[in-house]
């Protein structure tokens, strides 16, 4: 389903993050783009329709500098909503990712609710809808992503009422699972989470399991009614429907016809000739089941002795939230697996785990890709989870096999790949030797299955098929108040 182009209606995208790092040079302000799931997902849609971007720009600037990054930003077609240091801390570490993300991910133990970081919450999403108005006009189409910004749509609908515009159409999307109902209803404010979402005409999830879940914490806990794609909220119908995320191939096809990444290809050919790659890619997040990962990966060294001195794990785990305590202990952890299992395998001449904490190029991971022979990918719980789509479009001369989570969104949609209980290593194990082992028409049979459904349903089509699902609803709620 394509959007239909309106070009009256302009779309503003609207997310926790603005996708820049910004830098100073003496008086002048540069900007990089940053790497992530979101970035990589908009990215491709800013190729086939044009929208501002409104966030925070990672931190506080004085008047004079913001001047300067306004004018640099508004060049780019960003719009930035400044947050002081002490709101961004306890919105974005306090209660963004020490409260909604493990909830959200199946950790509720992680869970550390604190009224200062729910306040600090209120307070950020409350920058972002008076940003907002300074951007908006009446008959815009607002797109709020993610779990940082679940107040927003509340709180711009009100100030947008008390102004009169009320042709502006919001869309909230979600990137990552919405727990069941049973899970999340130990949210202190979930009422209110709920309650600001609904103000939205249209919400998104990845699966419709997600969608599932939210409808029902929207009937058992504030009682509304629900259909599976709509639920009555103060005498309006919010509509509920699923988008798979995608990623731009088209990107990874063109790189791998690159010098950079030819000659980058054939170094790790040569580096690992005789050897066997297995490759991850992860944020070094908890829901990444990146332990689970390693002791799998012990595990096939352990059960398959042929394949010590013949397999590798190349790890690239990018450092994430670093200043959270669970991640320091995940990174404790991590780093003691890879030392353990690298002592008990290697030898000099062999390193069984090649891991790398950092985040690398991008020439580099699609060499990564390329070279590896199997992806594995061990999520605990994921919204989609992206890497195993770009590691399919960077797989056209290999055919390497995809070894995936189910509790990876992903899961629902890539037909083709090895499903795998991530808890079970031993199932871990057994799937990786399953792909190593598999002949080259099977390999191949599976990436054309895969490979199909990577470039049709891409970025681009998730982002024109949830604008032209909003442009409908909206239409469709504008003919119902004529009558
Ligand atoms: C969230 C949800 C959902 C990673 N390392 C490097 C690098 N990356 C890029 C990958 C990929 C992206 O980051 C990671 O995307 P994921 O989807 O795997 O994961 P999250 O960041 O957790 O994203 C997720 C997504 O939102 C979209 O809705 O799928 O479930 O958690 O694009 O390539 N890029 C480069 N160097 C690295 O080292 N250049």
């Amino acid at each position: 389903m394509a959007a239909e182009s309106d070009p009256a209606a302009r779309l503003i995208v609207v997310s926790n993050r603005l996708p820049v790092t910004l830098a100073q040079d003496g008086d002048e302000w540069s900007f990089k783009l940053s790497s992530g799931g979101l970035v990589s997902a908009l990215s491709g849609l800013k190729r086939e329709m044009s929208f501002t971007w409104v966030g925070w720009p990672g931190k506080d600037f004085g008047a004079e500098d913001r001047k300067k990054i306004d004018a640099l930003l508004h060049e780019n077609s960003c719009s930035a909503v400044y947050l002081d240091d002490e709101t961004a801390e306890q919105y974005y570490n306090g209660f963004a990712n020490s409260i909604l993300w493990p909830l959200f991910h199946y950790h509720p133990g992680e869970m550390n609710f604190e009224e200062v970081a729910w306040d600090a919450y209120q307070r950020a999403n409350m920058a972002f809808a008076e940003a907002l108005l300074d951007v908006v006009q009446d008959g815009d189409l607002v797109w709020v992503q993610d779990y940082h910004l679940m107040l927003l749509p509340r709180m711009l609908r009100q100030m947008l009422d008390a102004r009169g515009l009320r042709g502006v159409k919001i869309g909230w999307f979600l990137h990552t699972p919405f727990p069941s109902s049973e899970l999340y209803r130990i949210l202190p404010v979930r009422r209110e989470i709920l309650e600001g979402v609904l103000a939205a005409d249209l919400l998104g999830f990845h699966t419709y399991d997600y969608a599932r879940h939210f409808l029902s914490s929207c009937t058992r806990i504030l009682g509304l009614a629900a259909t599976p794609n709509s639920v009555e909220s103060d005498g309006r119908v919010v509509h509920v429907g699923t988008f798979p995320i995608g990623i731009d191939p088209e990107q990874f096809a063109v790189a791998l016809g690159t010098e950079p990444v030819r000659q980058r290809l054939g170094e790790f050919e040569r580096q690992f000739a005789g050897m066997r790659v297995v490759v991850g890619v992860d944020r070094l997040d908890y829901i990444k089941g990146v332990p689970q990962k390693l002791l799998a990966f012990e595990h096939l060294l352990a059960s398959h002795p042929e394949y010590v001195g013949k397999v590798v794990l190349v790890q690239v785990a990018v450092p994430s939230r670093g200043d959270v305590e669970e991640y320091k202990q995940l990174i404790s952890c991590v780093n003691e697996l890879v030392g353990r299992i690298n002592g008990r395998f290697g030898t000099v001449e062999y390193t069984p785990i090649h891991f790398l904490h950092k985040s690398v190029n991008f020439t580099e991971l699609v060499s990564l890709y390329a070279v590896s022979d199997v992806c594995l990918i061990t999520s605990t719980r994921d919204g989609m989870n992206l890497v195993s789509y770009e590691y399919v479009a960077s797989q056209q001369q290999r055919h390497g096999v995809l070894v995936l989570s189910e509790f990876a969104g992903a899961a629902q949609s890539l037909a083709g790949s090895i499903i795998i209980n991530s808890w079970n290593i031993e199932e871990v194990a057994d799937a990786v030797h399953q792909a190593l082992a598999m002949p080259a028409e099977q390999r191949e049979a599976n990436f054309n299955t895969l490979h199909r459904y990577v470039t049709k349903y891409t970025a681009a089509y998730w982002g024109m098929s949830f604008i032209g699902e909003l442009k409908r609803v909206s239409r469709e709620a504008d003919e119902l108040a004529l009558v």
